[in-house]
């Protein structure tokens, strides 16, 4: 079984990072190592959450693991809380990482066009240095733009997408995936880049009309399972766009607020279904 190390923050309630990365993980066969960065009573777009920050407990969790020879299949880092996590976590991939480790990073830090509210500037070029040393890189349009200092925008076209792309792997990773990108009238989906052959991918799907928090952890970690499970790039991209896309078609039935999250555990029946299917 392959052995994901995964390094985000835990919000006890409001789906996102670990709560939704963990189930996610295991359900799709691969095993999930957990680093938690910090514990917050809620994700930070509930007023009035708490955080306690966990940073120092980062050290003596890796040494232990270091002296045991722990190794991971992947190193799948989201939400993280300040630029000096960041450098600790480049840290951690220096100790773990070999060349058969797949680096995975998910810049979470904004979406819409603005940074989330703990972040700023240059918390945003920090996050840019990590994802200079991943295989993949899964940011938004959002994160992308404040990377890579290139204009935001709502309406664009396929030109927009791919010089994005070649900004960020001018970042230096091998790999990038633009997440919530919509290359025509009520399609939405991702498109990748590949640095070393040059060759783009792209999967769209109808859009959902509909916006939740914590859909991106959710694509994530549907799409490092999926390359864990041998899937090719554009296969994880496809089945994590069709399982978040059929999980907002079902949350639209709760009458919860989007910061509450989706109801991602209702359809993890069928993920693994279609996970299996292409499992060879
Ligand atoms: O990736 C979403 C996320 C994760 N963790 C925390 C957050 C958010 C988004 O706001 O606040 C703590």
């Amino acid at each position: 079984m392959k052995r994901i190390l995964t390094i985000q923050d835990v919000s006890c309630l409001g789906k996102c990072s670990l709560t939704v990365a963990l189930p996610l993980l295991s359900a799709m066969g691969v095993e999930t190592v957990i680093l938690p960065t910090a514990v917050l009573s809620t994700h930070t777009m509930f007023e009035g959450f708490t955080v306690k920050d966990l940073s120092d407990q980062l050290e003596p969790i890796t040494a232990h693991w270091k002296k045991q020879g722990f190794r991971f299949d992947a190193i799948y880092t989201g939400y993280l809380g300040t630029e000096e996590e960041i450098e600790a976590v480049k840290g951690i991939i220096k100790d773990f990482a070999d060349e058969n480790t797949l680096v995975f990073i998910d810049p979470a830090m904004g979406d819409n066009g603005k940074l989330y509210p703990a972040f700023d500037l240059a918390y945003a070029k920090r996050n840019a240095t990590l994802c200079g040393i991943a295989d993949v890189i899964v940011p938004n349009i959002t994160e992308a733009c404040f990377m890579t200092d290139a204009e935001y925008k709502e309406q664009y076209d396929e030109a927009y997408v791919r010089d994005l792309l070649n900004k960020l792997v001018s970042l230096g990773s091998k790999t990038a995936i633009l997440t919530g990108v919509s290359l025509s009238e009520g399609k939405t989906g991702a498109m990748g880049l590949d640095s070393e052959t040059g060759e783009y991918f792209v999967y769209q799907n109808d859009r959902i009309p509909a916006a939740y928090h914590g859909t991106g952890d959710i694509f994530s970690s549907v799409v490092v399972g999926a390359l864990m499970r041998g899937l090719s790039r554009v296969d994880a991209i496809k089945i994590a766009a069709d399982y978040t896309a059929d999980t907002i078609a079902l949350t639209m039935n709760n009458p919860d607020k989007p910061w509450y999250g989706v109801d991602f555990e209702a359809t993890i029946p069928e993920l693994v279904e279609e996970l299996y299917k292409k499992i060879k």
